[in-house]
C-alpha cells in the first residue's frame, strides 16, 4: 500500500517511447507531485537524457533492485516488460500502473478509468491496470448513458492512429508518404501492408474466433470497467493513416428510450467529455483538431432508426493522452488523494 506522502518518487518504465514520453509530459503539466523523477528503458536508450521540469534525467536499464524506493511506477513497454518487471516492482513495495495489456483482465487487478470506475483502485495488490486506448475513451462515452438508460448492445468501428503502436509506426507511415510522393519503393516494417494512403481492418494478431485481439479487447475491457457483464459489445477495429487520435462510429442499443437531445445533455454533464456537435456547421470532433487535448469529444449524435432504442455517435480521444498517458496520470492522481 501507498504511503501518504507530499511528495513521491516516480519511474516512467519505458520512457522513451510514444506513451513513456507523453507520460513525463502530463506528469510535469499536471504539477504531480514528484520527488524525484527515475526514467526506465531498455538498452538502447542507456546514456541518454530526457527533460523534466528543466532538468535532465538519464534513462537508466532496469535491474532487480531498480524499484527500491520507488513509490509509484508507470509501465509503458510492452507486456513482455510488464509480464516480468511489474511484479518485481510491485514486490519491492511500489505500485505499478501498467499501460500494457499484460495484467488488465486478471481478477486481482483493477482495471481503472477514473471517470468510469475510480472507486476500483482501492482494491489493488500492488498493480493497476491502465486499459487499452480505444475501450478508454469509448466507456467515459458509455458511462453516462448507462447510468441513464442502461445499454443492452454496443456495436463499434474504430478509425486508429498508428502513434498506438509506438514510434517505428509513426516513422513508417510518414516515411511510405514521403516515398510514395516521391514515386519510390516502399519498405513496409511495422504493419503487414501499406499503411499511407490506406486503411487496414486489421489491428494486433488475430485470434480463433476471427476477431483481432484489440477486438476482443473493447469487448472483454469495457465489461470489467463499466461492472457489468450483461452488456454485449462487438467490434471491429481498424488502422488509418492518422498520426493521433482514435475515431469511433458507436452504436448503442438501450433499455429505456433516450431522444438525441437527451444523449446531448446527458454527456455534456459527464466528467471527462466535450459535446461538440452541430452538423448544420459541419462541426463535430476530428483527430487533427483534439491531438494533444485531454477530454474525449462526442459529436453526430442521433438516433437510429432501425431499432426502438438506438443512439449513434462519433467518438474522437488523443490515443496516446486519455488513451495512454493521461489516463495512467490520473490513476497515480486518486492513488494518492
Ligand atoms: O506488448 P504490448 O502491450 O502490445 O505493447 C507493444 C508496444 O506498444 C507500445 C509500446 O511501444 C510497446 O513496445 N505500447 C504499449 N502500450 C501502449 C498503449 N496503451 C503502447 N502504445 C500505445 N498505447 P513504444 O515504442 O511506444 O514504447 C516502447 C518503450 O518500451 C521501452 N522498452 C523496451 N524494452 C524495454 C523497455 N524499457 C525497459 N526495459 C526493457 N527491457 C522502449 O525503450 C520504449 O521506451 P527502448 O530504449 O527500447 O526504445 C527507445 C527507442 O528506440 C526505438 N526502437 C524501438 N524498437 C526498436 C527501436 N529501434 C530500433 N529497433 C527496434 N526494434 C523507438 O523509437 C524507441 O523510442
Ligand atoms: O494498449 O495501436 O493493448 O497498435 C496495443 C496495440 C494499444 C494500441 C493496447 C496499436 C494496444 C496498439
Amino acid at each position: 500500500m501507498l504511503k501518504k506522502k507530499e511528495k513521491y518518487v516516480v519511474a516512467v518504465v519505458g520512457a522513451t517511447g510514444a506513451v513513456g514520453n507523453e507520460m513525463i509530459a502530463v506528469l510535469e503539466e499536471r504539477n504531480f507531485p514528484i520527488e524525484k523523477l527515475r526514467l526506465f528503458a531498455s538498452e538502447r536508450s542507456e546514456g541518454n537524457t530526457l527533460q523534466f521540469e528543466g532538468s535532465e534525467i538519464p534513462v537508466e536499464t532496469l535491474n532487480e533492485d531498480s524499484f527500491k524506493g520507488i513509490d509509484i511506477a508507470l509501465f509503458s513497454a510492452g507486456a513482455e516488460r510488464s509480464k516480468i518487471w511489474a511484479s518485481i516492482a510491485a514486490k519491492s513495495g511500489c505500485v505499478v500502473i501498467d499501460n500494457s495489456s499484460q495484467w488488465r483482465m486478471d481478477p486481482e487487478v483493477p482495471l481503472v478509468v477514473p471517470e468510469v470506475n475510480a472507486h476500483d483502485i482501492s482494491r489493488h495488490k500492488g498493480i493497476i491496470a491502465n486499459p487499452n486506448c480505444s475501450t478508454i475513451q469509448m466507456v467515459v462515452a458509455l458511462k453516462p448513458v448507462h447510468d441513464a438508460a442502461r445499454i443492452k448492445r454496443v456495436v463499434v468501428t474504430t478509425f486508429q492512429a498508428v502513434s498506438g503502436t509506438g514510434k517505428k509506426a509513426m516513422d513508417e507511415l510518414l516515411q511510405q508518404t514521403a516515398d510514395l510522393l516521391n514515386f519510390k519503393e516502399i519498405q513496409k516494417n511495422v504493419y503487414p501492408h501499406q499503411i499511407a494512403f490506406n486503411v487496414l481492418p486489421q489491428i494486433d494478431k488475430f485470434l480463433e474466433n476471427g476477431y483481432t485481439k484489440e477486438e476482443m479487447k473493447m469487448v472483454d475491457e469495457t465489461k470489467k470497467i463499466m461492472g457489468d457483464n450483461t452488456i454485449r459489445v462487438t467490434a471491429t477495429t481498424v488502422r488509418v493513416p492518422v498520426f493521433r487520435c482514435h475515431s469511433e462510429s458507436v452504436n448503442i442499443e438501450t433499455e429505456r428510450k433516450m431522444t438525441s437531445n437527451e444523449v446531448r445533455s446527458v454527456l455534456a454533464k459527464a466528467p471527462g467529455i466535450v459535446v461538440f456537435d452541430a452538423p448544420e456547421k459541419s462541426v463535430y470532433p476530428l483527430p487533427i483538431d483534439v491531438a494533444g487535448k485531454d477530454l474525449v469529444y462526442v459529436g453526430r449524435i442521433r438516433e437510429d432508426e432501425s431499432i426502438d432504442n438506438g443512439i449513434n455517435m462519433w467518438v474522437v480521444s488523443d490515443n496516446l493522452r486519455k488513451g495512454a498517458a493521461l489516463n495512467a496520470v490520473q490513476i497515480a492522481e486518486e492513488l494518492i488523494k
